[in-house]
């Protein structure tokens, strides 16, 4: 495994300044909602760090990623927002190393979420919302659910990104949907 100096090294030479802030912040975030919630704080703090790892790589570099690992056809059609997500997944394992498939499916799903997520995935997406560098309308919302109810967070924020896409008349991902029905029709 890789020395903590230069996995820091590595993940800052990937973005620029405020996104490297926005890696710490989801960090720390997701090391204190592990703790809370019970979940892995060591994992969520990892999962975390590198959830960005291809944030601000050009289109055509995850591209490449992307066509070499046959991901589903929609998602190479689909909205390039979203693929830093998939490509974070599998650069992470040959450009960090990282094997642990809790942390790699973290960092997959991380933007759209998926159906059955595990309290690691959901972590890193509920940290990815509100940790402190984010503004949003309803991101105070958001933050006080995340103090006792994971979940709901989690609904929240998603059905807040289905809603600013439906205003702006871009496609919702299949997968972001079906996770805010499974959290919607879990509940008790
Ligand atoms: O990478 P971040 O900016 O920290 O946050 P993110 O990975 O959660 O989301 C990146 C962007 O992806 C955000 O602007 C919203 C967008 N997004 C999330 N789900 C969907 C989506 N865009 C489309 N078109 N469809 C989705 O289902
Ligand atoms: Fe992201
Ligand atoms: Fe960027
Ligand atoms: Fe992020």
């Amino acid at each position: 495994r890789m020395d903590r100096e230069t996995l820091l090294a590595r993940v800052r030479a990937q973005m620029h300044d405020k996104r490297y802030q926005h890696t710490l912040g989801v960090a720390e975030t997701a090391r204190q909602l592990a703790i809370r919630f019970g979940a892995d704080p060591e994992k969520a703090e990892l999962a975390g760090f590198l959830h960005d790892y291809c944030k601000c790589w050009s289109i055509d570099k995850m591209h490449d990623i992307l066509v070499r690992h046959d991901l589903p056809q929609e998602l190479l059609q689909g909205e390039k927002e979203l693929w830093h997500a998939f490509a974070g997944a599998i650069v992470i394992q040959t450009e960090i190393g990282v094997t642990d498939p809790e942390i790699l499916q973290a960092v997959r799903y991380h933007t759209t979420g998926r159906v059955g997520m595990t309290l690691l995935e959901k972590v890193v997406c509920v940290a990815d919302y509100i940790e402190p560098n984010r503004q949003y309308p309803g991101v105070e919302q958001i933050r006080d659910l995340a103090q006792k109810d994971l979940d709901t967070a989690l609904s929240v924020a998603l059905g807040g990104t289905i809603q600013f896409l439906i205003e702006k008349q871009k496609t919702v991902f299949p997968l972001t949907l079906m996770a805010y029905n499974d959290l919607i029709s879990r509940r008790g």
